[in-house]
């Protein structure tokens, strides 16, 4: 049986650029981000008028809406790469960013997608718990079409031309934002309650994707930017700080806007509000090993427990004083992963305690202490229907596989 089948990176470019669009439309505080941030990667001279590159993210409510969104990723070339446990920061999901893993691919298009799955165990109420468990339950976030096509492509191989662009448009409406929520008032008052996020994650018809992210050389400028077009930025940059030789990924985003929904006791003009989607930027640097990160770690815990007279940036820039920041050094000390040629391999994944901290940002101020519960790798990957890749042994295979090729010019 011989098939043209395409390629899963350009479907993954496809899905990628539909998004976007999409979420263009949908937020335009995010397509005046889009804007801004472009504009700072041209005076950077970073590639004008190319599409940055994104990363998106979603929560889910149960394993099989994680299972299948693992099978559609796995359609376009992406898989699940670690485990981030965000309980003991207050939020209760635990997650895992689909993405592509071969450096052919990220260099086509290294879309990355945070994915979220709501622990239901964490509501303390039961009645509460088996509730939300039951309206999760009677929801399909999936159309048809998009179903029967990753059953297609698992069967074939892959997709046809033919079939990739009614794939990337089924696939997308699981992305949509629903104005329609699937409970009534109260019912969202009492998840939201429990936490917002819970609210979030059960109330609607989908899981919308919560904010698309595109990737700028200069994090720095483009926060200044913001503040300077008075949009609502968070105070801080998440992750390390500004440095010469740029480690891992430093994240800022503007806040959650509070958008009109409409709940089932809601008839005629009358609508409720809610609080969900935002922007975020991010700039990347080299990817750690795991020396280099038990560093970053101890670094950091440093700084955020640290003298809180002292303010944050201070105390991060006092604490990183001790992370080498000359390309030699790093090399030498082992601390970053990097090429044959000494080239810094790109960091693709993402980071608990920024991740957590975009949460925080998101949820319109509550903060609660870390939940008792330990994490739980094992029931993620149970719900996932596979393990997670483990992202150190991922970079160290980039850096083993550029070894073994010829020296190139460049
Ligand atoms: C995901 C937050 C994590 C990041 O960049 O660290 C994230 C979410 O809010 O659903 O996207
Ligand atoms: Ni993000």
């Amino acid at each position: 049986m011989a098939r043209n089948l395409v390629s899963p990176d350009l479907i993954r470019t496809r899905f990628c650029a539909a998004l976007s669009a999409m979420y263009r439309r949908e937020v335009s505080l995010y397509a005046e981000l889009l804007a801004l941030v472009e504009d700072v990667n041209a005076r950077a001279g970073q590639g004008t008028g190319d599409e940055p590159e994104y990363h998106g993210a979603i929560r889910v409510g149960t394993a099989q809406e994680l299972a299948m969104l693992a099978r559609a990723f796995a359609v376009m070339g992406m898989q699940p790469v670690g485990y981030y446990d965000l309980a003991p920061a207050g939020v209760p999901v635990h997650s895992t960013a689909f993405r592509p893993i071969s450096e052919a691919a990220l260099a086509v298009n290294p879309l990355r997608v945070f994915c979220s799955l709501l622990r239901l165990d964490l509501i303390a109420d039961a009645g509460l718990r088996e509730e939300a468990a039951a309206i999760l339950a009677r929801r399909q976030i999936f159309r048809p079409e998009a179903i029967d096509l990753i059953a297609r492509a698992e069967a074939q191989g892959g997709l046809t031309d033919a079939e990739t662009g009614p794939f990337v448009a089924a696939l997308l409406e699981t992305f949509r934002w629903h104005a329609d929520a699937t409970v009534d008032s109260a019912t969202y008052r009492r998840l939201s309650a429990a936490h917002r996020l819970i609210a979030d994650i059960v109330a609607f018809k989908g899981p919308h994707i919560n904010h698309l992210t595109p990737r700028t050389h200069d994090i720095d400028a483009a926060q200044a930017a913001m503040v300077a077009q008075g949009i609502d930025a968070k105070d801080t940059i998440e992750g390390p700080p500004a440095r010469k030789v740029p480690i891992l990924l430093r994240q800022t985003s503007f806040r959650a806007l509070t958008e009109a929904v409409r709940f089932t006791d809601q008839t005629g003009a009358e609508t409720g509000s809610h609080t969900a989607r935002f922007g975020e930027i991010e700039q990347r640097g080299a990817a750690l090993t795991r020396k280099g990160r038990a560093l970053y770690d101890a670094l950091l815990a440093e700084a955020l427990d640290g003298d809180r007279a002292v303010p944050y940036p201070a105390r991060l820039s006092a604490a990183f004083a001790r992370f080498p920041d000359d390309l030699a050094t790093l090399i030498d000390q082992g601390l970053i992963h990097v090429r044959a040629n000494g080239e810094p391999i790109v960091y693709q994944d993402f980071l608990p305690v920024s991740a957590a901290g975009i949460f925080q940002s998101n949820l319109a101020g509550e903060t609660r202490g870390a939940y008792g519960e330990t994490a739980s790798q094992a029931a993620f990957e149970t719900a996932l229907g596979r393990k997670v890749l483990d992202p150190f042994d991922l970079y160290a295979a980039i850096e083993a596989e550029s070894a073994r090729e010829p020296a190139n010019a460049d």
